[in-house]
């Protein structure tokens, strides 16, 4: 790791080199230094403990898959849906860029944790920056310091990642990983996701490739455990795309009607999992803390992560007040009088232009959540009873369904599509496949990672059963039929009795169905069975325009499509 770090320092020739060891001294002294120079404001000491601010360059407000790229031996090992790069060429162009980018700057060498310490599910990793801004958000986001040396120990297996910031410029941006080699590189950006190393380029498309040959799966999930008022505990793992309501979901609070029920999270974006001794699928989350989308967050929509980001957070391109409070869009109560935009520049309340930018975001530590899971740092990891699939879907995608078996489920989340959202450059409202929600995350062949999917059926006596969920769905007028948020619950409560058996349902042709009767509206202000009647619903000529265009991304893929998703296909167009 020295002789990375020296190689490293020769190149980039930075002015210092700081090894962090994670102490409250370090954050502190650190946090001076980005105050000082800028890069974080202090805010509002009452309303806002141990919380800073921070603006990031207004060409650089989210992850940029067309910079993103897999950089195996052969193209066919990426796959159609990743951009590929030959990893020689590669490294050539981004030693041209590092050569010398930290003159005048200190290096920051960030050891850190993947998930908890004596877990053999967690690995280790060491970030390179020169963004001090990046140390401290990786210091909320992961176990970093003496926590990771101390695991380290002599074998020496760590994920490289190294990040400069270069000038910020779009031209020079490269997020370049090296699966062959288990690093990373990343430039010209200080935006979460392309330069907090450990979370979707560590977490996700490195470690789907270690997962393959391991024999695990690294997937874009969240955990969270659904305690009955008896005491009966059962955890779920749900994939969502990007901004698709995850983290709310993590948290949710169970309506009125449901007293007596909690949720508790484990993770809101990425888990890992492996098959237990019992042939069960058992998870961790990787990370420390959450990386959540601010607008919309409110007590209402979530007030669990109200609460995580009540301290010791730092905000990201969210609206400024003078006194130091922050706003969004969607949050609690109007607009204050005297605000800043996330670019700095004074906002008028029903100004066309956002106060916040649409992917503005938290980064919180996990300890603050009020529903924490009791077994959030088990290093055995939790039991996972169901995997839901989900999208955002104005159209077609019925409230729930519930896969025949695992395959089928496979095939489920190999189709999901979604509403494209702003946590990623591009056009948002088009439906795009996002197959598992891990389209920008999947660090091989798509194809062979469906294939995976399959195989790590054989490793599991006991799988979880799969489900598929869309909380978007709109009526002809528009309007969502489905109220979502802490209403979920109801569904979730189906799928929990469901995995337990205690539930019927109804064959369709898209799988098991509750009918109307058999999801709890009792309470819900202003709602009517004929609305979830709606939301329930089958359109099959929606479902038939849909495998057509599920075609697209098996066109794609053909040559590396396994052949049983081929045939689930075949038979989803005979049953509809
Ligand atoms: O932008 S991040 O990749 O950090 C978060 C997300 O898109 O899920
Ligand atoms: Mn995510």
């Amino acid at each position: 790791m020295r002789k990375w770090v020296e190689e490293v320092a020769a190149l980039c020739r930075p002015a210092n080199i700081h090894w962090c060891n994670g102490s409250e001294e370090e954050k502190k002294a650190l946090t001076e230094l980005a105050v000082a120079a800028g890069i974080l404001i202090p805010l509002n000491p009452d309303k806002h403990p141990g919380c800073y601010y921070h603006r990031s360059h207004a060409n650089d407000v989210a992850r940029v898959e067309e910079r993103t790229f897999i950089c195996t031996k052969t193209a066919q090992e990426a796959g159609p849906t990743n951009n590929w790069a030959n990893p020689t060429e590669m490294y050539q162009k981004l030693n041209g860029l590092l050569n010398g980018a930290m003159a005048g700057r200190t290096l920051y060498v960030i050891p850190y944790l993947m998930g908890p310490p004596g877990s053999p599910l967690t690995k280790i990793g060491v970030e390179i920056t020169d963004s001090v801004y990046v140390v401290l958000s990786m210091r909320i986001m992961t176990r970093i310091g003496k926590v990771a040396w101390n695991e380290l120990g002599s074998n020496g297996v760590f994920t490289k990642g190294l990040h400069s910031m270069l000038d910020i410029n779009p031209e020079t941006r490269y997020i370049a990983h090296f699966p062959q080699d288990n690093a990373v590189i990343s430039t010209s950006s200080n935006y979460g996701g392309n330069v907090l190393l450990g979370k979707k380029c560590l977490a996700l498309r490195l470690a789907s490739y270690l997962g393959r040959d391991e024999g695990w799966m690294a997937e874009h999930m969240l955990i969270l455990g659904v305690e009955s008022p008896t005491g009966e505990k059962t955890y779920v793992a749900a994939a969502f795309p990007s901004a698709c309501g995850k983290t709310n979901f993590a948290m949710l609070t169970p309506p009125e009607h449901y007293k007596g029920w909690k949720v508790t999270t484990i993770g809101d974006d990425i888990a890992w999992m492996r098959p237990g001794p019992d042939g069960r699928l058992y998870a961790i989350n990787p990370e420390a803390g959450y990386f959540g989308v601010a607008p919309g967050t409110n007590c209402k929509t979530n007030l669990n992560a109200m609460l995580s980001l009540s301290r010791d957070t730092i905000f990201t391109n969210v609206a400024l007040t003078k006194s130091g409070e922050v706003w969004w869009e969607g949050k609690d109560g109007e607009p204050p009088a005297d605000l800043l935009d996330w670019h700095g520049k004074p906002w008028i309340a029903g100004s066309k232009e956002k106060a916040a930018h649409p992917n503005s975001r938290f980064a919180a530590p996990m300890k603050n959540n009020p529903v924490l899971d009791s077994e959030v740092s088990n290093p055995t990891g939790v039991p996972i009873s169901a995997i839901i699939f989900g999208g955002r879907r104005a159209t077609t995608m019925p409230l729930v369904f519930q896969a025949f078996n695992w395959v089928h489920g496979t095939y489920v989340g190999a189709t999901m599509g979604s509403e494209m959202t702003a946590a990623a450059a591009g056009k948002v409202g088009t439906v795009r496949r996002d197959p598992m929600a891990m389209l920008p995350f999947a660090g091989y062949n798509m194809g062979d990672y469906f294939t995976h999917w399959l195989r790590m059926r054989k490793l599991l006596k006991n799988p979880p059963k799969i489900f598929h969920v869309n909380w978007f769905r709109k009526s002809a007028e528009g309007e969502f039929l489905w109220p979502g948020y802490g209403e979920n619950m109801r569904v979730l409560k189906w799928i929990v009795d469901r995995c337990k058996g205690r539930v019927p349902a109804t064959e369709t042709p898209l799988g098991w169905m509750p009918e109307a009767k058999d999801i709890d509206i009792t309470g819900i202000p202003n709602y009517t069975k004929e609305k979830l009647e709606e939301a329930l619903s089958i359109d099959i000529e929606g479902w038939k325009t849909e495998v057509m265009l599920q075609d697209e991304l098996f066109m794609k893929l053909y040559a590396d499509l396994p052949k049983e998703l081929v045939y689930q296909r075949e038979l989803l167009i005979s049953r509809l």
